[in-house]
Order: structure tokens, then sequence, then C-alpha cells
């Protein structure tokens, strides 16, 4: 058996009712075995046609199904509870996205584990550290906790890499709670838009990669920081 951690989200018709609606049909299939859940929480909205405030939550699952079939099991689920095929990242009912299978680590075409922005984005890690707060990356080497704390300092040194000057696009009177500076001074966290794979670690910073993140580079900075400097309130128990 493995553990599985699930990310859970969506910000069409009511949340609450479509998370019960998951973990009921989910609580179903005999192979699965449900374990944890957080709590909820409103989370800003990431992607230019993402819509309005996000409900987002994680729980974990255990199962012997291989990571390509349980994911096969989310996306009949996405589907049944009425998620359609739209713009990406557009807003939806529900979006299930396989976070973590115990320490494994792989890369395929149409599955990465870990998830590649599991570990910046504030979405994610706010519910795990509720829940999971020991659970630790296989990649970036680090605890939830160590990674929420990384997160949540302020100013937050983010590194650009290979990104246009974000002082010239605004960013910093934008997400002032960010200060910017290059690839060679000390940073918490940094960021590439094309060429390195996930959390290449670069003077010990971990980078994150947004070579396959929607829109040009200005949106796809801008979703990067609304992710990383977001921050999530617990607005009920699930
Ligand atoms: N999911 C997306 C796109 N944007 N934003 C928030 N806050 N939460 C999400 O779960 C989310 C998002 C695509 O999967
Ligand atoms: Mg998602
Ligand atoms: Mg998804």
């Amino acid at each position: 058996m493995r553990v599985c951690w699930i990310g859970i989200g969506g910000n069409l018709g009511n949340s609450l009712e479509v998370f019960d609606a998951v973990w009921d049909e989910l609580a179903q299939q005999s192979d699965l075995k449900l374990g944890i859940r957080s709590g909820i929480y409103h989370t800003s909205p990431v992607g230019q046609h993402a819509g309005d405030t996000f409900s987002n939550a994680v729980f974990s699952l255990s199962t012997t199904l291989e990571p390509a079939q349980l994911l096969t099991r989310l996306q009949a689920i996405e589907i049944s509870l009425g998620r359609k095929k739209s713009v990406r990242w557009g807003s939806r009912p529900i979006d299930l996205d396989l976070l973590f299978v115990d320490q494994l680590v792989m890369d395929e075409l149409s599955l990465t584990i870990p998830h590649r922005a599991a570990w910046y984005r504030r979405f994610v890690i706010d519910p795990l550290f509720e829940v999971a707060p020991s659970l630790r990356h296989p990649l970036v080497i680090q605890t939830i906790t160590e990674l929420k704390v990384r997160l949540s300092t302020r100013p937050l040194i983010i590194a650009c890499l290979d990104s246009p000057q974000p002082q010239s696009l605004d960013f910093a009177s934008r997400f002032p709670g960010a200060r910017f500076v290059t690839g060679d001074e000390p940073a918490s966290i940094g960021f590439q838009l094309c060429g390195v794979p996930l959390a290449s670690i670069a003077h010990g910073v971990p980078i994150a990669d947004l070579t396959n993140t929607p829109g040009d580079a200005n949106q796809r900075i801008t979703d990067f920081l609304t992710s990383v400097l977001d921050e999530p309130s617990r607005v009920c128990d699930w």
C-alpha cells in the first residue's frame, strides 16, 4: 500500500458539496482506503482565466493501485462532477491533483510525481501543513513545515533567473511582499521561465520550473507570484 496525497480545488458551484461528493465516491471504491483531510481554505485564483476565489483542501488515501490508475480514477470523478474541458487553468467545479505518492519520484509525459508545483503553491502547502507537517518532499528535500516557513517570510526574496526585469513590469508594486534579486544573490526561492527541470538547486535555492505554465512571460510570472505570495485563509472544517 502506498500513501497518496491529493490536492482538491474548485471555484464553481458549492465547493463543500462537491468536495463531499468526491469523498463519498472514493469511499465506495474498495481498493482505496481514505485517510485524513484538511480543512477548507479560500485561496487567490491563479491563472489569467481562473475566475473567482478558489476553495482548496488536501486529503490522503492508501492504495495498491499504480499512480496512473489512480489518476484515471480521479479524472473519472472530475468528469462525473461536471468538469468540462476548458481553457488551461480556467474556472472549474472540481480539480483533483495527485501531489505525492510516498517518496516516489516519477516524470512521465502523462504524470509527474511529486506534482511539479506542489512545493511552492500556498494553496497546496497550507492545507498540507495542517495535516502532514512532517511530510518530506523527495526532490526539494524539505518538510512541508520547512516549505511553509520558507514561503511565509516577508519580504520573500525571489531570484529571477531568466526573466524580464520584474521591476519594469511593475511586479514590485503589485506584490509588495516580495523583493526581487538576480540569480547571483542569496534568495529564498527562484524561478525560471524556460530550460530547467523541477526544483534544480542553484546556490541551495529551489528553482520553480515555469517552462510549461500557460501564458506570456508577464502572465507566467504573475501566476507564480500569486501562488507563492498568497495567504490562504482556513474557512471551515471539511
Ligand atoms: N487550480 C488551478 C488554477 N488556479 N488557483 C487556486 N487558488 N487554486 C487552485 O486549485 C487552482 C488555481 C488549475 O488546476
Ligand atoms: Mg490543479
Ligand atoms: Mg488538475
